[in-house]
């Protein structure tokens, strides 16, 4: 008769822990689709800056599910795939789209928050540690969120405004780009 596992020795995660972390790889899935249905959005109204700076954002927030995914599964656990629904395909105006990706991400912030505040007073250090790098990232997104809506201030949308916003979405998300291969070198 096959031997089995000993269920206690599978994962040093508590069960909990594993329905926290299954809850965030939702959120960062839906992360994943809501930019994707921006990106969409910006590319049919000639965004063209906008819309990729958003596809490869979402990109990005696919990788951050699966970072998450690895981790459960390494540990023991078991990564459920996320349920993606009411994903919004249609926006007022390009403002709108970052105004609601600053509003996302101070959610996803938090939501990451409590995760850190739960791992600690659960005393899992390891899953604590491993959450160190969603919070830097959560402080980027947040900043860079903030940094384009500063565009439309500082700019205006009137006349050739948007055209404008556009292109300095489009320079900024490449000095971002620049900054993030210097980093991983
Ligand atoms: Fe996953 O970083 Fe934003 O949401």
């Amino acid at each position: 008769m096959a031997k089995t596992v000993d269920m206690r020795l599978k994962t040093s995660l508590l069960e909990d822990t594993v329905k926290k972390l299954n809850k965030q790889i939702q959120m960062e899935g839906v992360s994943s689709f809501y930019y994707l249905g921006m990106a969409s959005w910006a590319e049919i109204h000639g965004y063209k800056h906008a819309a990729q700076f958003l596809f490869d954002h979402a990109a990005e927030e696919n990788l951050h599910m699966m970072k998450i995914m690895k981790y459960v599964n390494d540990a023991g656990g078991h990564a459920h795939a996320p349920e993606i629904k009411n994903i919004r395909n249609e926006f007022a105006s390009l403002r709108e789209v970052f105004e609601t990706i600053l509003e996302h991400e101070v959610a996803v912030s938090k939501a990451i928050n409590n995760l850190v505040d739960y791992c600690f007073t659960a005393k899992d250090f390891g899953t604590f540690q491993f959450l160190q790098w969603f919070v830097g990232e959560q402080r980027e997104e947040e900043a860079v969120s903030r940094q384009m809506l500063d565009f439309f201030d500082l700019i205006g949308e009137e006349g050739q405004g948007l055209y404008l916003i556009d292109l300095e979405i489009g320079k900024f998300a490449a000095q971002i780009n620049a900054a993030a291969q210097t980093e991983a070198k």
